[in-house]
């Protein structure tokens, strides 16, 4: 029989991924990178849906060590509630990944390692362009993502940081928009009605929530990308279109394709490898420069 790294003389060795929901274009390009990448290289892999509920996460882990996989990838939801189930995996001795958002607990003991972007990092490099592109003055609307997330804070923290020294960047109102659209159109539309023309910058947490936010703004008929300032995070297919198109100015890449370096991690630490407590993959940055240029091969 053929054998790969996955594929032990015929018998396919099974590991689990457990992602949160599958909402959006960004969830989606991620699990199926974990997909396409365990097939690749011969694992079967168990691909469970949480449905944007830590505790149907809790239990997708839970399955996953009553089954005996033979790894976790995990992608949690929220940073806290999670330990309970890392328990579980580590009682079981099954070594556990976190990709794409961090969970309370220590490296190389609760979970092998977490793979993914610098969040602060990013927050700060939107707010750097927009107290750049703005003279240092505006009035800020922020749609935050899942309240209770890693990514939510940091990219929060980045970004004050960065407007910190510029006493005329005014944070007008910060509401949290769960990562969606319609979400993020629903209460961008409130806080129109709230705040009106003071609105100059909107700051979202992600991209979907930003394809929202312009359409309100549209609606309001407030001109996004020129009178209204927005800038995002992740660089998805339909963002960077938006930028082509002039509705939206920055957004910074956020790569949800970690099947590679994922699989890579874990056969790393088969092989006996040190693994790093963090692993950090870098982001681009897109703007009208070079939108047009990557494009075609975003998700
Ligand atoms: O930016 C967002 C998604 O956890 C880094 O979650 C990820 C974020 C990503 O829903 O679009």
């Amino acid at each position: 029989a053929r054998t790969s790294a996955g594929n032990e003389g015929g018998r396919k060795k099974v590991v689990g991924f457990a992602q949160m929901e599958n909402n959006g274009p960004w969830r989606i390009a991620e699990t199926k990178s974990m997909r396409d990448e365990a097939a690749k290289r011969g694992y079967e892999l168990v691909a469970t849906d949480a449905q944007t509920q830590t505790s149907k996460q809790i239990s997708d882990v839970e399955d996953m060590v009553a089954r005996k996989v033979e790894a976790i990838f995990l992608a949690p939801r929220e940073f806290e509630g999670l330990d309970g189930a890392l328990a579980v995996a580590k009682q079981a001795k099954i070594p556990v990944f976190l990709i794409d958002r961090e969970a309370a607990g220590t490296p190389g003991q609760d979970y092998v390692t977490f793979i993914g972007s610098n969040f602060v990092e990013e927050g700060r490099r939107v707010g750097e362009w927009t107290v750049k592109n703005t003279n240092g003055a505006a009035g800020i609307i922020i749609l935050e993502g899942t309240a209770g997330s890693s990514v939510a804070l940091d990219r929060n923290k980045g970004f004050l940081a960065a407007i910190k020294s510029s006493p005329d960047m005014k944070i007008l109102a910060s509401q949290p928009a769960d990562f969606a659209r319609a979400t993020g159109q629903k209460v961008m539309e409130n806080l129109i009605q709230a705040h009106g023309k003071k609105i100059t910058v909107v700051y979202t947490h992600n991209d979907e929530m930003a394809l929202g936010a312009i359409q309100a703004l549209k609606a309001a008929g407030m001109n996004p990308g020129k009178a209204v300032k927005v800038v995002s995070v992740d660089g998805q297919k339909s963002a960077l279109e938006a930028i082509i198109a002039g509705d939206l100015n920055v957004t910074v890449e956020c790569n949800p394709r970690f099947g590679p370096i994922a699989f890579d991690t874990y056969e790393k630490y088969l092989r006996g490898e040190q693994i790093p407590p963090k692993i950090i993959v870098p982001d681009k940055f897109f703007d009208s420069s070079n939108a047009a240029q990557f494009v075609a091969e975003a998700y």
